[in-house]
């Protein structure tokens, strides 16, 4: 059995997601941030020494790592949900994307939290995060125009991979109308069943 540890509002309900749209049997193991610090619980180091999530118990290994996770399934049951080499342009879009996701976009989208959360003490760095935070969005935007997915106009494990960093940046970073492609993009995303399904397993099903 796959197990999956889900952390309330976070990453790992790409995880979810992607079991979804493969048609893979899967567990939920539910874990909750801490309200007042917002971290996971300390436990999860017993089952990998960052403790954060997600993390997946799979054929005798834990994964970590939202990026390696869905190799790791692509690799062993999906070949479908990634652009092969032969694809050309789509295959090196669709690994462009995996990484942006957490390297770059992410620590941007973090960096804008922080600073929103400092207040007046981060007003020194707040143009320079804002500035990082449009350049990203502008690329992204541009790339989202060029095709129906971001690796092409086959949907791919790469929308999955950008579905969190975009949700971050329409919630709490401000990108808004002015983001048409994102925006399409995303609710393109958000509208798959398979999306709905793992909402449903995941954060949707929080009776909290
Ligand atoms: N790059 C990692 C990031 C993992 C990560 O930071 N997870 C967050 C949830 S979105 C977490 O566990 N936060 C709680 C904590 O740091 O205690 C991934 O994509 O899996």
């Amino acid at each position: 059995m796959i197990r999956v540890h889900h952390l309330n509002i976070s990453r790992s309900q790409r995880v979810l997601w992607l079991l979804e749209e493969i048609g893979l049997d899967y567990e939920v193991v539910r874990h909750w941030r801490d309200r007042r610090t917002m971290r996971a619980p300390k436990a999860l180091r017993d089952l990998h020494p960052l403790g954060k999530l997600p993390l997946v118990e799979v054929d005798g290994r834990v994964l970590a790592e939202t990026g390696l996770i869905i190799e790791y399934f692509i690799a062993r049951n999906a070949p479908h949900l990634a652009p092969a080499p032969e694809a050309g342009d789509d295959h090196w879009r669709y690994r462009y994307w995996m990484h942006h996701a957490e390297g770059s976009l992410m620590p941007q989208l973090l960096l804008k939290l922080i600073a929103t959360k400092m207040g007046l003490l981060a007003l020194p760095i707040r143009g320079m995060v804002n500035e990082q935070v449009k350049l990203h969005l502008d690329f992204v935007e541009k790339e989202a125009g060029r095709s129906q997915w971001l690796a092409g106009d086959q949907f791919s494990a790469a929308d999955i991979m950008m579905s969190f960093p975009l949700e971050v940046a329409a919630q709490r970073a401000g990108m808004g109308d002015d983001y048409p492609h994102c925006q399409r993009l995303l609710k393109a995303m958000q509208t798959r069943p398979a999306y709905q399904r793992a909402w449903a397993r995941g954060d949707g099903a929080d009776k909290r």
